[in-house]
């Protein structure tokens, strides 16, 4: 079984290289947070409507990630902040040294928060650090109530659990509570804030939620931070 060790040395390295990322961002103080879910849970609509809601003072950036196209960081690129696209070329996730090369030329003492997109992928993402101060899983009512329990490891390592398309609810089979209990058997801290991007339902809550963190961060002193 050659796959163990040549899988635990990628990992390994991606590891330092978070690492580093983690001091940059702390040395910064950047709030960076990953945001993953399954392909089509609404990764880039939740940005676009938090773009276009940000406070203009507040400084953002997003590195977005994919398989193929340029789609998702033209979607983005409309609100006026940096936006870069990061093309894996058929990598299923980011990993570390896709996030150091995207940083590439942009002054972190210039940014307040900087947004990662993932691959579309509810597996791979999860096994991979990218320096990022919280993973956000997102979850869609289209998908299942069951997914946190299908896909543990992304849901245990997430500390918020977006629930977007909440608009829908009424015509998919998604039992809210259900979906709830199942994540919180996973993970029985996981905080979960219900949203629709399409409607701006629930967004008064998600945007708090980065102020609270962009003002926790504000009050510690870099060291203390994470
Ligand atoms: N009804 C409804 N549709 C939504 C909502 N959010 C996103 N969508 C739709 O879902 C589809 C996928 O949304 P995206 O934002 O592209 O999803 P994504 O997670 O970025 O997708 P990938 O980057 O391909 O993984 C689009 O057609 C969106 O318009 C929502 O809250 N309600
Ligand atoms: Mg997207």
């Amino acid at each position: 079984m050659n796959r163990v060790p040549v899988e635990k040395k990628v990992l390994n390295e991606n590891q330092l290289i978070a690492e580093k990322l983690r001091i940059r961002f702390r040395e910064n103080n950047v709030l960076c947070v990953n945001l993953i879910s399954s392909p089509g849970a609404g990764k880039t609509s939740l940005l676009e409507r938090t773009l276009q809601s940000m406070d203009r003072s507040t400084r953002v950036a997003v590195l977005t990630g994919d398989i193929q196209t340029e789609n998702d960081a033209d979607r983005l690129k409309r609100f006026g902040f940096p936006v870069r696209q990061i093309t894996t070329g058929g990598t299923c996730h980011l990993d570390a040294r896709m996030i150091e090369k995207g940083l590439e030329g942009w002054s972190l003492a210039d940014l307040d928060i900087l947004f990662i997109e993932n691959v579309g992928n509810l597996v791979c993402p999860s096994s991979y650090d990218l320096g990022e101060e919280a993973k956000i899983v997102v979850l869609s009512t289209a998908e299942g109530d069951d997914k946190p329990l299908k896909y543990p490891s992304i849901f245990f390592k997430s500390e918020l659990m977006i629930l977007n398309k909440i608009d829908l609810l009424p015509y998919v089979r998604f039992d809210v509570e259900q979906a709830r209990r199942n994540a919180r058997r996973v993970h029985p801290e996981m905080e979960i804030i219900k949203v629709s991007c399409t409607s701006g339902a629930g967004f008064d809550e998600w945007l708090a939620w980065l102020n609270r963190r962009l003002t926790a961060r504000s009050l510690q002193p870099a060291e203390q931070v994470g």
